[in-house]
């Protein structure tokens, strides 16, 4: 391949070495500990190179072949590569990869399939769902009529005959499944099968574990749904975006609420990036990684169960797990808190019926894709485990495990070869 001139960190150093140093101690904190949050990664060389590339410099208003900007004859091909990676990956009719990100790709989906003031049926935040669905925060919840359904009180699991009688009771023009702080699988045929009877459209949103239907450890919404959403940046490991698969039926009003109702021009640097993101997806080490990312919350999961920490749900069959913390008479705020002084970083989440708030939440979230991408495997789970057990516990015992929590970022750096200081690339 011909020289390609991309512009390198020594050069951000010379010209602006305020932002530079940001980028380096923004590095630094992410290899320096723990990241244990369920929806980060450590997306790869080849990603962040598409994303710091002058694709970002293209205006390309519309779609490849139909834009409003000369010029677009290259970044043509490069969003039509994204389209077909995604499309061989999930099997699915139709892509369109420029949402800016899952809450815009959201956006995007009610605009195409319903109108403000309809109902839409969808999983309470409360009980692991997403701000865009349904929160009066938001504005799915300001613009719609959102009921909202939950998980049983005594499994904490999806409870499919709950949906089927809110549908039934309210007839939403919608339904929508996915969550963020659900660790088990969802039933997306039930779904469809209860849309089916009440005549309502189906959105999946997997922005979590799409990296894991990628994959095939993960069941895919896509022959089920009308629409799936999703992000880029999660389990997928690509550059931060969001995306959406559709079928044949929906795909022209799924384009034309992505652009020109919702977004104007794409970004084509993150457009090529999300190809590079698929086309790594694709790749049997994939596979593999997801799969270890399961394995590896399984481990996390059992080995902080044993140390008094109660799972949600009982366990995880993904790459994230919920613990309610009251039994140890610590709230989600206090152990996050604790867990970072410690190099950990996790955020703190509500549980079903918490009693607690938004702000002193019951429980933690935790995942494994970050401490996946950098090599670690059930060893080091146990480690983990063991770790977060005493941070939590015990707000004496961070200075030894600091020490722990450097040994095994220095035996499992991410991005290994990356420079560690302002100029030293
Ligand atoms: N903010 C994401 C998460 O952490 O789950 C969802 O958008």
């Amino acid at each position: 391949m011909e020289s390609y001139y991309g512009p390198d960190f020594s050069s951000l150093a010379r010209e602006d070495p305020d932002v530079a140093r940001l980028l380096v101690e923004e590095l630094a904190r992410q290899r320096g500990g723990l990241q244990l949050i369920a929806s980060e990664n450590y997306t790869s060389p080849a990603v962040l190179a598409a994303m710091g590339s002058t694709l970002t410099n293209k205006y390309a208003e519309g779609y490849p072949g139909r834009r409003y900007y000369g010029g677009c004859e290259v970044v043509d091909r490069a969003e039509l590569l994204a389209i077909e990676r995604a499309k061989r990956l999930f099997g699915a009719e139709h892509a369109n990869v420029q949402p800016h990100s899952g809450a815009s790709a959201n956006l995007a989906a009610y605009a195409a399939l319903v109108r403000p003031g309809d109902t839409v049926l969808a999983m309470a935040l409360e009980h692991g769902g997403h701000l865009t669905h349904g929160s009066r925060l938001n504005f799915s919840g300001r613009w719609f009529d959102v009921v909202s359904y939950g998980v049983r009180r005594d499994t904490e699991l999806l409870d499919y005959d709950e949906v089927r009688d809110l549908a039934l009771r309210h007839a939403p023009k919608m339904i929508i499944c996915g969550a963020t702080a659900y660790p088990r699988p969802i039933d997306f045929a039930a779904f469809r099968g209860i849309a089916d009877e009440v005549g309502a459209w189906l959105l999946a949103d997997v922005a979590h574990t799409m990296g894991l239907v990628a994959g095939g450890v993960a069941p895919s919404p896509v022959p089920y749904a009308d629409a799936v959403t999703f992000t880029t940046h999660k389990t997928l490991r690509g550059p931060r975006g969001g995306a959406i698969l559709c079928t044949e039926e929906v795909a022209r009003r799924i384009d034309r609420a992505v652009f020109p109702f919702v977004q104007g021009g794409p970004m084509m640097h993150v457009v090529a990036a999300k190809a590079v993101a698929f086309g790594e997806a694709a790749r049997p080490e994939f596979a593999e990684y997801a799969e270890r990312v399961v394995a590896n919350a399984r481990t996390l999961t059992a080995t902080l169960e044993a140390a008094g920490m109660r799972p949600v749900t009982g366990g995880t069959d993904t790459h994230l797990a919920v613990f309610d913390l009251r039994d140890l008479g610590v709230d989600g705020a206090t152990a996050e808190r604790r867990c970072a002084e410690a190099g950990v970083t996790l955020n703190r989440s509500v549980i079903p019926y918490d009693p607690g708030s938004p702000s002193r939440t019951s429980g933690i979230r935790l995942g494994t894709p970050c401490v996946t991408s950098q090599g670690m495997g059930p060893d080091e789970m146990e480690e983990i485990g063991s770790i977060v057990a005493q941070a939590v516990r015990n707000p004496n015992a961070v200075a030894s495990l600091i020490t722990r929590v450097k040994a095994l970022v220095s035996a499992h750096p991410a991005y290994g070869d990356a420079p560690t200081a302002v100029g030293d690339d």
